[in-house]
């Protein structure tokens, strides 16, 4: 199927996408997309571009994420499992090396021990061939890995924690993912006014330091300081958050909130990953994030071929 032609939905328009491909030699997502180690601001434009759901695999060298934790520490499986995310149909790898432990109790890990594991993963990583995110609420962190060939900074404090992510980015003309964060969660808030208003800020922030805003997408931070019900709330009115007019991501992978439908743990919500986020993209999410690549490339094929039938 390398090379093939099938449909996706992408907010609900019907494109033709490519299939999963392996890693090894030259892709379709290559032919369009300029390399990982490409900085140019192009590479997110290009990849939505493509016109359909774009798939950002995860892969966490850490010891302690949650769903994952420990799994990817050593060098050649995490490399290995960067190889087969991209067979199966990645086309953003999204590299983190210090868990953001959206439920709590994430040991905060220092710059050169969150370098140190990156160190003989990324650039490597980035030899695959797709672009790179590069996970990370440090700008010292960020602005290594973007030496190293990733493409993307991908900060889950939306340039809120780090005065100096935004100056970078800027500096260097990456694309950069804003997401929604709180420290704890607020039952009593419209969680959507309060991504709304955070979005604003990080904005705001991006424009003061110059950052284009065709680099920037928005992502509503699922299960960060959100109750389960808010980060439901969050995926059924997404689209809400069209009103921004920038790409919305959506990282529902193994969530929490799918435990309190149906109480299963982290490994076992796969099911409820793949509702989340057919139903994200249906509300207009461009870019899914997640640890299972194959299963959610073929859950959006599927549905897009059924609403084309
Ligand atoms: N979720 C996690 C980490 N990074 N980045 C974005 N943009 N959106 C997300 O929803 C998101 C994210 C949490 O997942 P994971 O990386 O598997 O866990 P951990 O942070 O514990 O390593």
């Amino acid at each position: 199927m390398q090379g093939g032609v099938c449909f996706a939905a992408a907010g609900g328009r019907l494109t033709p996408v490519r299939s999963p491909r392996k890693a090894t030699g030259m892709s379709a997502v290559q032919s369009s997309v300029s390399a990982a180690s490409d900085h140019t601001p192009h590479v997110l434009a290009r990849l939505l571009a493509l016109g359909r759901p774009i798939v950002m695999g995860v892969l966490n060298v850490t010891p302690d994420s949650f769903s994952d934790g420990g799994r990817f520490i050593d060098p050649g499986v995490a490399l290995a499992r960067a190889r087969e995310l991209v067979e199966a149909g990645a086309d953003i790898l999204d590299i983190g090396a210090e868990s953001t432990r959206p439920y709590g109790g994430a040991t905060p890990v220092a710059r050169e021990e969150e370098m140190a594991r990156l160190k003989p993963v990324l650039s490597q990583a980035v030899a695959l061939g797709v672009p790179v995110s590069i996970d990370t609420i440090k700008a010292d962190v960020a602005a290594w890995a973007l030496d190293q060939g990733a493409a993307i900074v991908n900060d889950v404090w939306g340039l809120q924690r780090d005065p100096e992510m935004a100056p970078l980015v800027a500096r260097r003309g990456a694309p950069v993912i804003v997401m929604h964060n709180r420290d704890g969660a607020d039952p009593a808030i419209d969680i959507m006014s309060d991504i709304a208003a955070f979005f604003e800020r990080s904005l705001a922030i991006a424009e003061r330091a110059g950052i284009p805003r065709d680099r920037i997408v928005l992502d509503p931070g699922i299960g960060f300081g959100k109750t389960p019900e808010q980060s439901m709330t969050a995926i059924g009115h997404l689209d809400r958050l069209k009103a921004f007019k920038l790409p919305l991501l959506v990282g529902a992978s193994r969530k929490r909130f799918i435990a309190t439908v149906t109480p299963s743990e982290p490994q076992q919500r796969l099911g409820g990953s793949i509702a989340a986020h057919l139903l994200a993209v249906q509300k207009g999410a461009a870019i899914i994030r997640t640890h299972d690549v194959a299963d959610t490339v073929q859950a959006l094929r599927v549905a897009a071929a059924i609403g084309a039938a």
